[in-house]
């Protein structure tokens, strides 16, 4: 059972930050379909694009991403999404820690620290992208020249990644005062009472701190590439488990229960219950 932190309250216990950030440089270092990049890909990048978004199948596709993004840091995930026993037993209990973007520690310091450090050695404040592609690399996430070109010269991609060879993702976070409030969330989002509205509040939210946050992250096809990222969508997965756990949480409509999230091999109602996944959410401390 992989348990899931929040990174204010990991970042109070030296040895877990430092579990997870061993987990994301091994990830990073992997260049096939185990590997960081490739997930990075499979946002909005590769083609066909894969992410949900505007869609009711929003929360269900970002779970499923996230769980197998969550075996790669476990050094668990063999070809293809199949699940292997870890390579290295040190990472194995790793889960994706959530960002509190409501809590009051976010609204004073903006990003966590661990995440928020430029010494280039920390695997969470960005990653660089790796170019140089061989043949068999070309669907690994890895950019050929001809996209980091496309991306460079694209207007509405300017300002996700350095003008550096290889390129690094940018962050341009706004003033910490204006993330989403707890009681945006908590008051409104979470005091839905029908999937459709839940999933279209939480998603606008979830818009707000995408552009907040900025750079890499502001962009689909570039903002999963941002090791915030998936903190980010922790937390907006954290939310539908709280919701579907309080008394107006309910199932999506039955019709789409049997949809399988492409290109993961797990359809919408293997996603409905995260103890079947293999993680949990720990009780908020330290944010
Ligand atoms: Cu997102």
């Amino acid at each position: 059972m992989a348990v899931r932190l929040s990174i204010r309250g990991a970042e109070q216990n030296p040895s877990q930050i430092a579990s997870i950030r061993r987990a994301y440089e091994q990830a990073q270092s992997l260049f096939d379909d185990r590997g960081y990049d490739f997930f990075a890909a499979l946002h909005g990048l590769s083609a066909p694009f894969w992410c949900e978004h505007n869609t009711a199948l929003f929360l269900p596709w970002h779970r499923a991403f996230l769980y197998y993004f969550e075996l790669a840091l476990q050094t668990r995930l063999g070809p293809r999404f199949t699940v292997t026993a870890p390579r290295d037993p040190a990472v194995a209990g790793v889960g994706l820690p959530w960002w509190d973007w409501t809590s009051p520690a976010s609204h004073a310091n903006g990003l966590p620290d661990s995440y928020a450090d430029p010494a280039p050695a920390n695997p969470l404040a960005g990653v660089t992208i790796q170019t140089a592609v061989s043949p068999s690399q070309a669907l690994t996430g890895v950019w050929s020249q001809w996209l980091l070109d496309m991306v460079r010269a694209s207007p509405q991609l300017s300002g996700t990644i350095t003008a550096t060879d290889p390129p690094r993702t940018l962050r341009d976070p706004d003033p910490p005062n204006q993330l989403p409030t707890h009681t945006r969330v908590f008051q409104d989002v979470l005091q839905e009472n029908t999937y459709e509205g839940f999933w279209n509040k939480l998603e606008d939210v979830h818009d707000t701190v995408h552009g907040w946050v900025g750079g890499a992250m502001a962009t689909v096809p570039t903002s999963a590439y941002d090791p915030i990222f998936w903190s980010h969508h922790a937390m907006i997965d954290r939310l539908w488990y709280l919701w579907q756990n309080s008394p107006l949480g309910v199932d999506p409509p039955s019709p789409l229960l049997n949809v399988v999230l492409a290109p993961f091999p797990m359809t919408v109602a293997d996603t409905l219950d995260i103890a079947d996944l293999g993680y949990e959410y720990a009780v908020q401390v330290g944010v």
